[in-house]
């Protein structure tokens, strides 16, 4: 499997040099992926049918449009978010007078694993019948949970990375949900988004494809831009391979959002190992049992 990596490595890095597409050849690792485990490809499309029979949130994000924004009236256990949220920022602020050398970025996530242990309404949100199955109908198998945080954005002047228009390249499709712990407006670097639909035919309008980098505003002209905008627990579901985004202009302020992230299995990517660093999501999470909800391992591991 090492050489198969390697052989797809260079194939891409040629192919960069190119300009010939490479997606093509993150299917064939994702296909390759399937073959060698058919039963977890084929379990999670079965937990799926299972989970979604008569599931009120069946066609909750459009596929169209890729895409749902909501509020805590709509989705339950928001309000529980956004408290245990502004609970993990205090307790952020009071580490941080004692660090010498706080971490400086426009986009860190600052919720520890003793914060996610002591405050369970996050998981059980990110793992809730609403959000599981939502997503699980707009991705079409039983996703995996694959990171979650709570992220401050402070005040910058910069307009670089994630902060410009892109895509993630993590999967083909996944989706995000930003739950907005405090009252956002234009100017606090909202998280900002063009639905799927119109994303596809900008990117196809500027050769954009799989891993291209990051797209300047000129080259989106006056396409429709949705910012999450709005009072505290305001929340988007949003497929942010397929939906062109950014956040994090903040000229004003600060911006702090709770986000978790879900992805289909398996990834197309090269490494599947993730680095716990400073300022990035929670990528493991403690085991989760219930005998009502057998599929919940496969939230968060395998399932088969
Ligand atoms: O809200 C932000 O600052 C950007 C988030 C983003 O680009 C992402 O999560 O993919």
């Amino acid at each position: 499997m090492r050489i198969g990596h390697q052989v797809i490595e260079l194939a891409t890095k040629a192919a960069l040099k190119t300009r010939l597409p490479v997606k093509p050849i993150y299917q064939v690792l994702k296909a390759s992926r399937i073959a060698r485990r058919p039963a977890e490809f084929l379990g999670r499309r079965r937990a799926a049918r299972h989970l979604l029979d008569g599931s009120p949130w069946r066609g909750f994000i459009p596929p169209d449009r890729g895409y749902r924004i909501t509020d805590a009236r709509t989705l339950p256990g928001v309000d529980a978010v956004v408290a245990a949220g502004r609970v993990a920022l205090d307790r952020h602020e009071r580490r941080l007078a004692e660090m010498e050398r706080p971490v400086k970025n426009f986009f860190a996530n600052i919720l520890t694993a003793d914060d996610l242990a002591d405050f369970p309404a996050l998981m059980a949100f990110a793992l809730g019948p609403p959000l599981i199955e939502s997503v699980t109908a707009y991705l079409g198998m039983l996703p995996r949970l694959n990171g979650l945080g709570v992220y401050v954005s402070p005040a910058n002047d910069s307009q670089v990375r994630s902060q410009l228009f892109h895509v993630d390249f993590d999967d083909f499709s996944q989706v995000k949900c930003f739950v907005n712990i405090d009252d956002v407006d234009a100017d606090n670097g909202p998280f900002t988004f063009i639905p799927a639909d119109r994303s596809r035919a900008i990117r196809a309008a500027n050769g954009h494809g799989f891993r291209s980098s990051n797209l300047p505003d000129a080259r989106i002209g006056d396409a429709e831009r949705i910012m999450l905008t709005g009072p505290a627990g305001t929340t988007a579901l949003v497929d942010t391979s397929n939906c062109l985004h950014f956040g994090s202009r903040v000229r004003r302020g600060r911006r702090v959002v709770f986000m978790c992230q879900y992805t289909t299995w398996p990834l197309p990517t090269l490494t599947t190992r993730k680095q716990a660093l400073e300022g990035r999501p929670i990528f493991t999470f403690p085991p989760v049992a219930s005998a009502e909800r057998p599929y919940l391992r496969g939230l968060l591991g395998a399932l088969a």
